[in-house]
């Protein structure tokens, strides 16, 4: 769908946009049911990227001590705990703007172990180049994670050490390689409403659409540029969730980042626009997320099932 398109969809009565959401969804998808995913952070701080929300930029003191890669053990039981407290994938985040060609080997171990769990498995390590994405798929990895973030317009005014094509080159690299593409983006950062509609016509453009689309909300991170951006109004995040649920029709949309700004009323009203999927475990990256207890309590109230 285009962005004019989109934006329309966007400017339609609150609860006229919900019912056509939901509509899509249950053509879609089965009811009531709830995907969950634990984050990892395998190489935290210390990133050479200029990302304006991002608390682990090199660029932004917050005080954050960069490390090094995880050590495949450490990984494992992290992957453990997340599988004994109901998660069904396990996605593990770099703090890099590409990983080496060295590293490469040590992912893929990372990746056969965690899948030999039960785990599903999903990486986000940065830009890709096709031979990386090609063996990470032969060591097995599901999902690759790579953001658009936000509309090509408004990006430069976020990120300036990369730019959009580059995102765009990444992605079909994954695409190419076989893994199944999770993409999506940023919202509360200050963007218009017609550049919210820009990005997910970005994600909606690609082809085939991208199985699983993260719609996170800003976590303000005090020391980068955007600590003190003011939050985003919650029915107009709704609308986001709504609209991507329209534009997607089969892709998850994940509820993402920014859940513990949101009360339990918003997330319900996210999971009626169209949400199905969280991150699940007291941990995002960097910065923390509803306690697992919070949300099991929130899923048996709703009647929500993982599946
Ligand atoms: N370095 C890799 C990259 O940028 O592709 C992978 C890790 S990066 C932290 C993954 C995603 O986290 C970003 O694309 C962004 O969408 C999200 N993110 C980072 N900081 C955030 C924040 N403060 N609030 C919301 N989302 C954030
Ligand atoms: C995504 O879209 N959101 C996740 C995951 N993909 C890697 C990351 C959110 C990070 C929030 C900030 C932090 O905890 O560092
Ligand atoms: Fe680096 Fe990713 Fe953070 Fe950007 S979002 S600074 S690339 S870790």
């Amino acid at each position: 769908m285009t962005s004019a398109e989109l934006l329309s969809l966007f400017e339609l009565p609150f609860l006229d946009l919900l019912y056509r959401a939901q509509g899509v969804h249950r053509e879609n998808f089965p009811s009531n049911r709830i995907q969950l995913s634990t984050l990892c952070s395998i190489k935290t701080g210390g990133c050479p990227e200029d990302c304006g929300y991002c608390p682990q930029s090199v660029h932004y003191d917050t005080g954050l001590k960069a490390e090094k890669l995880m050590p495949l053990d450490a990984v494992l039981e992290a992957a453990a705990a997340a599988k004994a407290q109901g998660a069904q994938r396990f996605c593990m985040g770099a703090a890099w703007r590409s990983p080496k060609d060295r590293d490469i080997e040590q992912l893929g171990e990372m990746v056969r172990g965690v899948k030999a769990l039960g785990l599903e498995t999903c990486m986000t390590l940065g830009m890709l180049e096709s031979h990386q994405a090609k063996a990470l798929a032969e060591a097995g990895l599901d999902y690759y994670n790579h953001n658009l973030d936000t509309a090509p317009e408004f990006y430069g005014e976020i990120i300036r050490t990369r730019q959009y094509e580059d995102r765009l080159e990444t992605l079909s690299a994954v695409r190419e390689s076989g893994m199944k593409v999770c993409c999506g983006g940023i919202v509360g950062m200050g963007e218009t409403r017609t550049q919210r509609a820009g990005l997910l016509a970005q994600l909606s453009a690609l082809s085939p659409q991208p199985e699983s689309v993260p719609i996170n909300q800003l976590v303000p991170v005090p020391g980068t540029p955007l600590a003190d951006q003011p939050p985003i109004d919650p029915l107009e995040f709704v609308r986001t969730i709504a609209v991507a649920r329209i534009a997607l029709p089969r892709s998850t949309i994940r509820l993402s980042a920014g859940r513990e700004a949101m009360d339990d009323a918003l997330q319900a009203l996210c999971f009626a626009a169209g949400a199905s999927s969280i991150f699940y475990g007291d941990q995002l990256l960097t910065t923390s997320n509803p306690r697992a207890e919070a949300d099991r309590s929130l899923m048996e109230r709703m009647g929500l099932q993982a599946a």
